[in-house]
């Protein structure tokens, strides 16, 4: 099988020390993920780092720029496992400029206060991150 594609999102938090707010992202595309809820992210580029790909999509994806804050370990090397094709990246970021719009590939977005966390219906994948940020 070919080598999983390595995937990077970010958890926005409205205070990288305290966070109390996070930002939830619906997908409209592909049809299979269409309105399922996720950190907004997308595929690492060939030549990018993947904080490189990180702020790229950051920017498509929602106009914003972000200040990263630490990485958010998963349990496959540091990664989260979402399918048998993909990996995923996560950090915890701020927004330092911009407002942040569903520019491209999501309908809406929600800033999520910690008591209704399980109020969207997540990606499968994402579910493991959200309640690992539970703690925070
Ligand atoms: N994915 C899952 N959770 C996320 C992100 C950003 C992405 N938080 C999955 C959905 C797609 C794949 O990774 O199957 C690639 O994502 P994208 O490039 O379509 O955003
Ligand atoms: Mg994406």
């Amino acid at each position: 099988m070919a080598a999983p594609i390595l995937v990077v999102a970010a958890a926005l938090v409205d205070d990288l020390d305290r966070p109390a707010r996070l930002l939830a992202a619906r997908r409209t595309r592909p049809a299979a993920l269409s309105g399922r809820w996720e950190f907004p992210g997308g595929k690492v580029d060939h030549g990018e780092t993947p904080v490189q790909a990180l702020h790229r999509e950051l920017r498509e994806e929602l106009g914003v720029t972000a200040e990263l804050g630490r990485e958010v370990p998963g349990p496959d090397d540091g990664a989260w496992p979402l399918t048998d094709r993909y990996r995923m990246r996560l950090w915890l970021g701020r927004i330092t400029e911009g407002h942040p719009e569903p520019l491209e590939d999501h309908d809406e977005l929600r800033w999520l206060a910690t008591a209704e966390l399980g109020d969207v219906d997540w990606l499968e994948g994402d579910l493991p991150i959200v309640a690992a940020l539970r703690g925070l």
